[in-house]
């Protein structure tokens, strides 16, 4: 009998110092297993004669069933600590979001929606869109454009200019899309109604200037275009690019060497809120340039200008998008931030259409 109490004393302090289930496991074997102690023990049953197996039997039950116990206790202690050890060790943010699908997730910049929009607004008024090359010659970018030589605007100041080449020749990057303009009125025959939205590149950069910004420049050449006609084309786009019932235009007389005579328009807009609203309140602001092509430009092109005429305008695309949907400063634009991009960007799938809508 004490050798069965020392037995389970033995087991019962492996029971207890078993830190692991694997080793808890390795108890039970040496205990319970086909060769375990207690195994071996209830063996000895078989060969013992009545009475003392009438002792033992009990006994041996008893040191079976209190060892088997003891090890599903402690099983339970374990699992627990293993459990309480994981949790502390992993986390889980509850907060983080699920991962969306690509189309989803996605988002088209302010600049691209806003081209597509004005794409949309004068595809209906049967305009084609036309582009050409960031890099350009001085010949397209300023000269059949009617700049004189030693204009201010050709100088190294505003203009990204490429080393020169061999032949003499330097090549820049184009300050403004009208060289398309000069390649199509070249190209193709009148009447011509096209826009131009694309990359243009200054040498200046502050809050309201980057070295590169977009612009969307308009041209129509016809027999008969007007300066009437280019307020109602005006007109019509900024409303429906607002999407409101009514703008109302001031025409100022201006300057650029490629139209005469030239203009800046401003739009009426109410400016006492936070936002500039278009098309009420009672301030102006300057939101484009345009005017009649200039009878040089037109020679330029192979346009006779007696029997030809038309009219051109150009707008910032950065500076619309920042009025239409809010945003304050042009530089985070090009910052690449996908923060900002998730929070001004559109949904690719929503393409802009006058029926569908433009912007919802
Ligand atoms: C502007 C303002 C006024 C313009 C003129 C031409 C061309 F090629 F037909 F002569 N292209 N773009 C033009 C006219 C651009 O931007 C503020």
């Amino acid at each position: 009998m004490s050798d069965l109490n020392t037995l389970e004393a033995e087991i019962s302090a492996a029971i207890a110092s078993a830190e692991t289930e694997a080793a808890l496991e390795d108890v039970r074997v040496a205990a319970l297993g086909k060769k375990g102690s207690v195994s071996e023990k209830m063996k000895t049953l078989g060969k013992m004669s009545p009475e003392e197996r009438k002792e033992m039997g009990p006994a041996l039950n008893g040191l079976k069933n209190r060892v088997a116990d003891a090890i599903n206790a402690r099983k339970g202690v374990l699992k627990e600590a293993a459990l309480e050890a994981r949790l502390a060790s992993e986390k889980v943010d509850v907060t983080q979001p699920l991962r969306l699908n690509p189309a989803d997730e996605g988002r088209i910049h302010p600049v691209s929606q806003v081209v597509d929009e004005l794409t949309a607004i004068f595809a209906d008024m049967g305009f084609a869109v036309a582009e050409g090359p960031d890099v350009e010659s001085d010949e397209l970018n300023f000269t059949a454009l009617n700049f004189p030589e030693g204009h201010p605007a050709r100088e190294m100041h505003d203009t990204f200019f490429f080393n020169e080449k061999e032949d003499g020749e330097r090549k820049l990057l184009r300050t403004h899309t009208s060289p398309v303009q000069i390649r199509t009125m070249r190209s193709q025959q009148p009447p011509l109604r096209v826009i131009m939205p694309g990359r243009t590149y200054r040498c200046d950069s502050d809050q309201t200037h980057t070295p590169m910004f977009h612009q969307l420049e308009g041209l129509v050449i016809d027999k008969s275009a007007h300066m009437g006609h280019l307020k109602g084309t005006l007109e019509e786009f900024l409303k429906a690019f607002f999407e409101v019932d009514n703008v109302v235009l001031r025409f100022r007389p201006s300057f650029f060497p490629f139209t005469e005579p030239s203009m800046e328009v401003d739009v009426q807009c109410d400016r006492s809120g936070a936002e500039v609203k278009i098309g009420e309140g009672s301030d102006w602001m300057e939101i484009l340039g345009c005017g009649m092509v200039h009878p040089n430009v037109l020679r330029n092109c192979g346009l006779d200008p007696d029997e030809y005429q038309g009219f051109a305008w150009g707008i910032g695309i950065d500076r619309l998008a920042m009025l239409k949907y809010g945003m304050n400063d042009l530089r985070a634009f090009f910052d690449a931030d996908v923060r900002w991009l998730k929070h001004y960007g559109f949904r690719p799938l929503d393409m802009p259409t006058l029926l569908g809508g433009l912007s919802d």
